[in-house]
Order: C-alpha cells, then sequence, then structure tokens
C-alpha cells in the first residue's frame, strides 16, 4: 500500500493546492456564465449547477489514478471540467451544438469523454449505480486493478438499485468506490424528511460494505479521504462507500422556487464554508502564493470561459441526419 499524504502534508503541497484552486475557481466561473445564459435562452432544457459542491469533483479527480473511471448523476459539469474535458466542448454540449462532447443530442444532464474515462451524465435518479458497479464488474473480470467511482446523491441513495448493487459488489468483492454526494437536499426534500437513517455513510454497513464521512466542503479532507479509500481498494479491499457533507448553493435546476430552505442557511455556507475562499486564504496565509498569482489563475480562467463560450456560439446545431444516429432504433 503507498503512504497516503497526511492533510498537513497536502496542505504544504503548492502543486496540489494550485492545481486544485484552478480547477475549482474553472467550475464556479464556467458554471456562473451557464447560469447567466441559460437566463438569456440559450441553453434549453434541465441545467443543474454544482455551484458550492467544487471540492468534491476537485478533491475526488486529483486522488484518482488517470487509468480510473467516474460515472455521475446529471449534476456532470463540474465533474467534466474537474477530469480536465475542454471546457469549449462541455459548453458546446449545454448549447446543444454539434461540437459538444454529445454532438449536442445530450444537453446539460449527459455529459461524456470516454477518453478520460467519464462515463456520464445520467438523468434517471441512481441509473448509473448500476453501471458504475458493472464498470468495477469490468476491471475485475479483465484482472484491471482500476477503482470505478460511482456517485449519486442524497435523495438516490433511497432508490432499490442501489441496494442490489451493493450487494453484488460486496459478493464479486469489486472495485468501485461508492460516493454518497449528500448536498442535504433532493430537489426540495430534505434529508430529514426522506430518511430513516441519516447517517447516509451507515448504507452499506448490512451489505458488508464499510463507510465513512468526510467534509466535502474541504478540498484536503476529501483528497486525503478518497486517496485512502482508493488505496484499499485496489488492495483488494472490495466496495466502499464515502458520504461526502457538501452543499449546493443555487437552485436544484434552473427553476427552484427555494421555498424549502432558509436564505440564512446558504449564505452561512458561502460566508463560512466556501471551498474557494478556505483554500485561497490557506495558500495567501501559508505565503504558498501571492495574491498577484492567484489573480494571474483568475484571468486565465475568465479568458478561457470566454473562449468556450465563444466556441458554443459559433458552432452550429446538429443537422438533421444527426437526430438518426447514437439511437438504439430507427
Ligand atoms: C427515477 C427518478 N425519479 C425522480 C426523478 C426526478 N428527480 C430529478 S433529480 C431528483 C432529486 C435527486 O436528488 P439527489 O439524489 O439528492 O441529487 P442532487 O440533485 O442533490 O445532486 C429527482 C427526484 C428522476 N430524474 N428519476
Ligand atoms: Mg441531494
Amino acid at each position: 500500500m503507498v503512504k497516503v499524504q497526511t492533510k498537513q502534508e497536502i496542505l504544504n503541497n503548492k502543486t496540489l493546492l494550485l492545481d486544485a484552486y484552478e480547477k475549482m475557481l474553472l467550475i464556479r466561473r464556467f458554471e456562473e456564465k451557464a447560469g447567466q445564459l441559460y437566463g438569456m435562452g440559450q441553453i434549453g432544457g434541465f441545467c443543474h449547477l454544482y455551484i458550492g459542491q467544487e471540492a468534491v469533483a476537485v478533491g475526488v479527480q486529483l486522488a484518482l489514478e488517470e487509468k480510473d473511471s467516474v460515472i455521475t448523476s446529471y449534476r456532470d459539469h463540474g465533474q467534466m471540467l474537474a477530469i480536465g474535458s475542454d471546457p469549449k466542448v462541455v459548453m458546446a454540449e449545454l448549447l446543444g451544438k454539434q461540437t459538444g462532447c454529445s454532438k449536442g443530442k445530450g444537453g446539460s444532464m449527459h455529459m461524456f469523454d470516454l477518453e478520460r474515462r467519464f462515463y456520464g451524465g445520467h438523468g434517471i435518479v441512481a441509473a448509473q449505480v448500476p453501471i458504475g458497479t458493472g464498470i468495477a464488474f469490468a476491471y475485475k473480470y479483465r484482472k484491471q486493478n482500476n477503482v470505478c467511482v460511482t456517485y449519486f446523491g442524497d435523495g438516490a441513495v433511497n432508490q432499490g438499485q442501489v441496494y442490489e448493487s451493493f450487494n453484488m459488489a460486496k459478493l464479486w468483492n469489486l472495485p468501485v468506490l461508492y460516493i454518497v454526494e449528500n448536498n442535504k437536499y433532493a430537489m426540495g426534500t430534505s434529508v430529514e424528511r426522506s430518511s430513516g437513517e441519516v447517517e447516509l455513510y451507515k448504507r452499506g454497513i448490512s451489505f458488508g460494505i464499510e463507510g465513512k464521512k468526510i467534509d466535502g466542503m474541504n478540498f484536503e479532507s476529501v483528497y486525503h479521504g478518497i486517496k485512502e479509500a482508493v488505496d484499499q481498494i485496489k488492495s483488494g479491499r472490495g466496495p466502499l462507500l464515502i458520504e461526502v457533507e457538501t452543499y449546493r448553493y443555487r437552485g436544484h435546476s434552473m427553476s427552484d422556487p427555494a421555498k424549502y430552505r432558509a436564505k440564512e442557511e446558504v449564505e452561512k455556507y458561502k460566508s463560512e464554508r466556501d471551498p474557494i475562499d478556505a483554500i485561497e486564504k490557506h495558500l495567501i496565509s501559508s505565503k504558498l502564493a501571492t495574491k498577484p498569482d492567484l489573480e494571474a489563475i483568475e484571468k486565465r480562467i475568465v479568458d478561457q470561459v470566454k473562449e468556450a463560450v465563444a466556441f458554443a456560439q459559433n458552432s452550429s446545431e446538429p443537422s438533421e441526419e444527426e437526430l438518426y444516429k447514437d439511437i438504439y432504433v430507427v
């Protein structure tokens, strides 16, 4: 087993922290722009923003090896950017353009990047859980020492197919890391209103799957916790379950009356727990970076987002014959 860095070692790792900062900020600025474009009618259909949850996707991604894979729900643009997909291709998909990762036919909920082993982008709540378990089965069957990270939400955790997957994963000792992204709400329903057992990391116990909870508003906690879990899975331990406590700042999707939570709750997270603020403060106070260093990163990101929007806006829509391609039945 490789020695996993302590949280203090992570906090001293300038290259890693700057990389994390840049990736988190890219997700935030990209999604702010996506929110605006949605309001202007340039993005249609659903659009679930990841703002507030950036430390999760970025902490997980930096803790994985290139050969590992990820699968998630419809809240997927942040995941694409975290794995290093081209923001231009992600934006083009959001705008329904031919140059998008799903040729403009998938939209916000159906992002894919096979080259980087990102398997979507799934709109049916919890549908990705058996698929992720199947990917892990393939790794085991082919004797590949890779892990499939399978994300799902605090609402999805109550779906039956999650538990069928847990059973098979443990029975066959599959290399799957289940991550419950507990952002406290499933649309407008809080965990307390929908779950008898609110400690979601315990949900695997009766299947023999150990779980633990980590702070998802904090990059080093996510990175450390995921590194440790992935390392254990790769040493043959079988599936594990991690609950990451996180929070989404925006509505569930783009139309959300937000009557189910207090404004003060949202403000408290933004002002006291924001993952980007935290890493920024740490980088400055520990003298790992200066204000101008961080401003230069911000500028680079703003330019990158602008470039992505221009690329998407200037791309054409899929042609009519594209409608009959990439489907099972004509
Ligand atoms: C099987 C199914 N039931 C209901 C829906 C409608 N729906 C879309 S998202 C959602 C809430 C899921 O919440 P959660 O799992 O906590 O994920 P989050 O949106 O918070 O990331 C629901 C009920 C759906 N898409 N699929
Ligand atoms: Mg949720």
